[in-house]
Formats: C-alpha cells, structure tokens, sequence
C-alpha cells in the first residue's frame, strides 16, 4: 500500500505538469513566475513515466507474491528497504528538477547535463527496485523448495520473469549512469560519448515500457477472468508469452535510434526483425483474451457469432476500465509496428506522433488497466469494499478518460503526420507555413489534456475514498483458475536458465558487433551543455 500511496501521488503532480504543458502549447498560455517549460516536461516525464509505473508495479508485484506464495517478516524487512531506498533516490531527484538543476527530460540525453544529484537519485531508484526483485525471487525460491515437483503459480512466474526483464534491462541504464553521467557531471570527464550514453538508455528504455505492460497482462490473464466469472484460457500459453518477451524486450533498442548516425544499417534491420517478434506475444495475448471472453459466453449461454459479448459485465468497473485499455491497444500496437517499420519511422521520429503512441499504450492500455486493478486492490489492502457509488464513478472516470485521451492523443497523431516536433515549447517557427496547420490541432490537444486532468482528479478522489472512506469490509482479491480441460503445463517452464541463457545470448547477438563498432568508430565526445543556458 505505500507503493500505491506514492504511485497515486505522483498521477497528480504529473498531471498537474501535463495540464500546464497543453496549455503552454496551445499558445494561449504563459507559464508564471519564470518556470520553464523544459522543468514542467521533466517533471511530467520523470513522475509519470518513472516513479507512478515503477511504485505501482513493485507495489502490485509484491501484493501478488503474497497472496500466491507468501512472504515472510523478514522478506517485508527488506522489502521496505527496498521501499525507503526508492523513495530516497526519488526525493533526491525530485529536488534537483525542482530548483531547475535538472531540466534534461525523462530520457535525459547527453549532452544536455543535470545536476549529479539527479543521476544519483535516479540510480538508487534502480537499486531500490533491484532489492525489490530480489526480494520476489527468495520468495519464490522458498516456495519452490517447499512444494517440491509443484508448478509455480501463474501469477508468481509472471512477477519472476518482470522482475528477470528489468533486472537485466537497467544494468544499461545503471552502467551509463554511473560509468558515464556521475563523473562527467561531477567534472571528472571532460567529456561523454553521446551514442554510447543513448544506446545503453535505449537498451534499457524499450524492456522499460514492457516492464510497464506486463503488469497489466498479468490482469488481463489471471484477474479478468476470474472477473467476468470464467476461467484462465491456458496456463502455458499464457507463461510462453511471459518467456517470449524476456527473449525479445531487451535486443531491440535501436528501433529508437533509427535516425541515429553512427549505427550501422544491418544491424538497425537485425533489430527491427527482432521488434517485430516482440508483437507475436502481445498477439497471443489479443487471442487469448477474445478466447477466454468467447468461452465465458458460451457457457453462459450466449451463442451466436458475437452473442458472448454481450455477457461481459459492463457495468464493473474492475472489467470496463482494463478492457477499454485493451480496446486502446489495438490503434496503440499498430502504432508501435508503424513507428518500427524503418521507413515509416522517418517520417515520425521526433514528432508528437510519437508521444501520441505512448499516450495510447502506456497513459491508457496500461494506466486504464492499473486502475482497473487499484479498485479490488486498495479496498483489499486497506480492509474496505468498492461501493456501488464509487463502482459508478469509476464508470464515469473512465469515460472520461476514453474521451479525454481520444482528442490529445488524436491531435497528436494528426499533428505528428504534419512535421509538429516532440520535445518542443509552443513555438511558431518564424511564422513558418506549415506551423499553421498544427495550430487547430494544439488547442484540441490542449482541451483534451484538460478533460484528462478531470480524469486525474476523479481517479484521485476515488483513491482517497477507496484508501480512507469506503466502507469497513472484505474486498475480493480475484483470481482465476485454469480451464478444466486445459492442456498441463509442461515441466520444461521452469527451467530458468534456459530462458535466461536464451535472453543473454540474444542481447550478445544483437548488441556486441554495434557496440564495439560504436565504441571503436566514435566521434569526439562532448562537453556537457546546461538548461536552462548557464543555469547549473
Ligand atoms: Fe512503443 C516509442 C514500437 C508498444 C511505449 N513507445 C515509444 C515510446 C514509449 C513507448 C514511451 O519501433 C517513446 C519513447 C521516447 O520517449 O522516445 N511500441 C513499439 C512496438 C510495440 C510498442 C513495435 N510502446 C509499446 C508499449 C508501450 C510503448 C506497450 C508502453 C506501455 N515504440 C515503438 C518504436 C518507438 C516507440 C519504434 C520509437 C519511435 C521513435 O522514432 O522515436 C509493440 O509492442 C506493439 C504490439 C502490440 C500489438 C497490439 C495487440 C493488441 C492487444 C489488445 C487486444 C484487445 C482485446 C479487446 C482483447 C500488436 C493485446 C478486444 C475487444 C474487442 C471488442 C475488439
């Protein structure tokens, strides 16, 4: 619960910033008292998109061990090591951002430099979670020994592979961070070498926003069901899709760097490949889902081609929220396949394209979801029940959402195919031609920001009366069982350093020769740049 506690938070404060953001953008609006626009963006980037997931997914990882294989006094000892680590190294970074030390953006790309103090605050997050993942793996391991020959539980191999995926994801950011960023910040180094700094972010940058989306897969195979009272479709096809993005999340990374000179072409093409197999689990997942639907209806006795969907309980919200983020996956993954294909990502790259994509999979298909999941979770965890008012509200906050993030998220996409930068203040360009036709598209992004922040201020007040007010009671902690008829899941699952040695292979494959061609081929480095202009 006190990681949800700085997970809900954090959605206020960084919504806050996202709404000052579309206002600024609109070109109507003057940010007050000096505050700059490039500190409003840190702030929403690195609230949002590091603190609220990574809280909420070591909080929700930890309420899933407990309930499927337990935890011990001592395994909370740590984990609240864990906790108070993170929550250090996030007040450290919050500070530097705050006093305008800190205005690099949520990727913080060289040669932009922040104050040490961000990078170091950033690294103890890391390490924060990094004793979290321990933490889940001991639990498992004791399970194991105590239930000998036994399948772990679905949910605890999910939370292990998680934890497995962003272990060996943040080794590249933790390596330039302390390697390059703490010394030549601390004037140590003169310079950086900027595409080794971007490469290792982006080794860790893609398996960051799946270590976001698994969390809400683990929902969607194991709680949904159990939800819209039917059954786990198939163990193992879930647990392949788990295995299959620990293999293909990592060696990815220069789908971000498409345009990045320096890298060589074959290689960008190797792991444009590879991003295209780290959609197949994501597609298992689609047709496991409209399976598991389909076979609850039937049941039910629902026929027809599309008679089973009417039995969807579309009045929870514990269902409506996570399967509107479902609904939302659909235009946001072929998104992503767009912005992969190398191409088509020369006419996005650095555009608002890009931030529409991410509004869709992680602002909505995984946020929607984790809401979803915080109204069984927070009663649960607090002893109190989800009303039918609250239930109804939760109804209301997601339409609203659905709506809020269809016109932002829309006006973003449209201008990105226009040229409209990413990254970027209002800005008329000189009075540019082409800057006017982005202009009608800022102020719909603008109103749909401001209906998103109504949103936040629903979800919020639903989080309060959830945390403090709801009735005292029992809420269910839903989880579902496999189907009858299913297929046993194979032994061979369980063979972790298979899939870790697969995983270590693959990353070697796709990262060594670029690397050391990167290494062996750089150009100078650069001296550290500050914003804003002489402020560090
Ligand atoms: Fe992405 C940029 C490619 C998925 C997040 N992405 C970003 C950035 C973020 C982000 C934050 O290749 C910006 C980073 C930055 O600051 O620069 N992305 C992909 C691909 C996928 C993908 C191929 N992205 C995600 C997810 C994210 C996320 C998930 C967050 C959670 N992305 C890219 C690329 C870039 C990029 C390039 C760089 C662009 C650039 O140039 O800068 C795939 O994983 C997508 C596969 C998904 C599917 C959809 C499956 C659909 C499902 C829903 C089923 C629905 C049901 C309901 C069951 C194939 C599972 C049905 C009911 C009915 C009634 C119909």
């Amino acid at each position: 619960m006190s990681f949800i506690y700085v997970a809900f938070i954090s959605l206020f404060i960084g919504g806050l910033m996202g709404l000052l953001q579309v206002f600024v953008r609109s070109g109507r609006f003057t940010l007050p008292w000096g505050i700059d626009y490039y500190q409003v963006l840190t702030v929403h980037g690195v609230i949002l998109g590091l603190v609220l997931t990574t809280y909420f997914i070591i909080g929700f990882h930890f309420s899933l061990m407990g309930k499927t294989v337990g935890i011990s006094d001592k395994q909370r000892k740590v984990a609240w090591l864990a906790f108070w680590v993170m929550v250090i190294g996030t007040v450290m970074t919050a500070v530097t951002i705050l006093l305008g030390k800190a205005s690099v953006l949520y990727t913080f790309y060289a040669p932009l430099k922040a104050h040490p103090v961000f990078y170091i605050g950033l690294a103890l997050v890391v390490v924060g979670s990094w004793v979290a993942g321990f933490v889940n793996w001991r639990q498992v391991y004791l399970w194991k020994k105590a239930h000998p020959g036994e399948k772990t539980p679905l949910l605890a191999f999910m939370v292990t592979i998680n934890t497995l995926l962003w272990f060996i994801a943040s080794l590249g950011v933790a390596a330039t961070v302390l390697i390059q960023f703490i010394p030549w910040s601390l004037g140590y180094a003169e310079t950086i070498n900027v595409l080794v700094s971007r490469t290792l972010f982006w080794y860790f940058g893609h398996p960051l926003v799946y270590f976001w989306l698994l969390p809400a897969y683990m929902a969607w195979y194991a709680v949904i069901p159990k939800i819209i009272g039917g059954k786990i479709f198939s163990d193992s096809l879930a647990r392949m899709s788990f295995v299959l993005f620990l293999f293909f999340s990592i060696p990815v990374g220069f789908h971000h760097q498409l345009v990045e000179p320096g890298i060589d072409a074959t290689w960008k093409f190797i792991q444009v490949v590879l991003t295209f197999m780290v959609a197949i689990p994501s597609l298992m997942t689609a047709f496991s889902m409209f399976a598991t639907f389909e076979i609850t209806g039937r049941r039910k006795g629902f026929g027809g081609l599309f008679g089973w969907f009417k039995h969807l309980p579309w009045k929870d919200v514990r269902f409506f929220a996570p399967f509107v983020g479902m609904l939302a996956f659909i235009p946001g993954g072929a998104g992503g396949l767009i912005n992969a294909s190398h191409q088509m990502n020369a006419v996005i790259h650095n555009t608002i394209w890009v931030t529409g994509h991410f509004h869709l999979t992680v602002a909505t298909t995984v946020m929607l979801t984790f809401f979803g999941i915080s109204y069984w979770l927070i009663p649960h965890l607090t002893g109190r029940t989800l009303t039918k008012k609250i239930n109804k509200l939760g109804i209301i906050q997601t339409i609203v959402w659905t709506i809020g993030m269809t016109i932002m998220s829309g006006a973003m996409h449209i201008q990105g195919l226009l040229g409209a930068p990413r990254r970027s203040s209002y800005s008329e360009y000189g009075g540019g031609e082409q800057v006017t036709e982005w202009i009608g598209y800022q102020m719909a992004q603008a109103i749909g920001g401001t209906i998103l922040f109504i949103g936040i201020i629903l979800m919020v007040y639903i989080f309060v009366k959830l945390a403090f007010f709801a009735p005292k009671g029992e809420e269910e902690f839903p989880i579902a069982e496999e189907e009858e008829d299913a297929e046993p899941t194979p032994k061979w699952f369980e063979n972790w350093k298979l899939w870790i040695g697969i995983t270590v292979a693959l990353i070697l494959f796709a990262y060594t020769i670029p690397f050391v061609d990167i290494i062996q081929n750089s150009p100078p480095g650069s001296v550290p740049f500050d914003w804003p202009i002489g402020n560090n």
